[in-house]
């Protein structure tokens, strides 16, 4: 097992990336959102690299969600708020979605056994998941443009914990499971000091926090297959 704290770091760690699960991390907020809109009965989410790619699908029948510097993307009738992907809104409904940095690190990182997106949202989902499978894991923190954040490290931790019985030879896995123990007992209270959290305050999207901080509420696996996430069918083996 290892964490890759930041998608500048990930060309490190691309060898026998086939042989791997990995876990794309991006807790504020796009991992929590994916969770949320399949959880609320979403078909697919379709990520894009640009908001153009995603305006796209429209023809289509897609709902387009496009977040760029924490804001919705204008001309798109989705952001990147867990809170707006109800089931009113996206139940039956295909999505292309293209953020800042979530959607962008999915994408690096195809080519793996299986690619995951996760968030507190289905975390012992996930952790069942992989503990099943038996594979070497790969923890990615999206970060923030490249650097290093405190929510997904946090993730990154708090998913490790679970992972007893995975080898582990890496000092940013252990890190990450540091961080976690120290903040579990509040984990949102930890939170309140990221960097993240506190561009929320000037966006008025603070409450955001707490819905991606709300464990094993959208108990969902988010398989990702050429750019395309869906629900990892229930009984699914290796
Ligand atoms: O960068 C991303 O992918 C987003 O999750 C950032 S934000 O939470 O929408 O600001």
């Amino acid at each position: 097992m290892e964490t890759v704290m930041s998608p500048a770091l990930f060309h490190l760690h691309t060898a026998d990336l086939h042989r791997k699960n990995v876990v794309v991390i991006d807790i504020l907020r796009a991992t929590s959102t994916i969770c949320t809109a399949l959880h609320n009965g979403a078909v697919e989410i379709a990520t894009t690299a640009t908001p153009a790619e995603a305006l796209h699908f429209r023809s289509q029948g897609y709902l387009c969600a496009a977040e760029r510097d924490g804001q919705t993307v204008e001309g798109f009738e989705l952001g990147n708020s867990p809170q707006d992907y109800t089931s009113e809104k996206v139940k039956g409904k295909g999505i292309a979605l293209t953020t800042t940095n979530g959607t962008r690190c999915l994408r690096m990182a195809r080519g793996a056994a299986h690619v995951f997106a996760g968030s507190f949202l289905n975390i012992d989902a996930l952790a069942n998941f992989l503990v099943h499978d038996g594979r070497d894991v790969m923890l990615f923190c999206a970060g923030w443009k490249d650097r290093f954040n405190l929510e997904d490290t946090l993730f990154a931790g708090a998913l490790a914990a679970r992972l007893t019985g995975f080898e582990s030879h890496c000092d940013a896995t252990l890190a990450a499971i540091t961080l976690w123990d120290k903040a579990a007992a509040n984990p949102e209270n930890f939170l309140g000091q990221a960097s993240h959290a506190k561009r929320f305050q000037t966006l008025h999207r603070e409450s955001d926090i707490t819905v991606c901080m709300r464990m094993n509420s959208a108990p969902v696996l988010p398989l990702m297959k050429e750019g395309v996430l869906r629900c990892m069918p229930a009984g699914t083996t290796a």
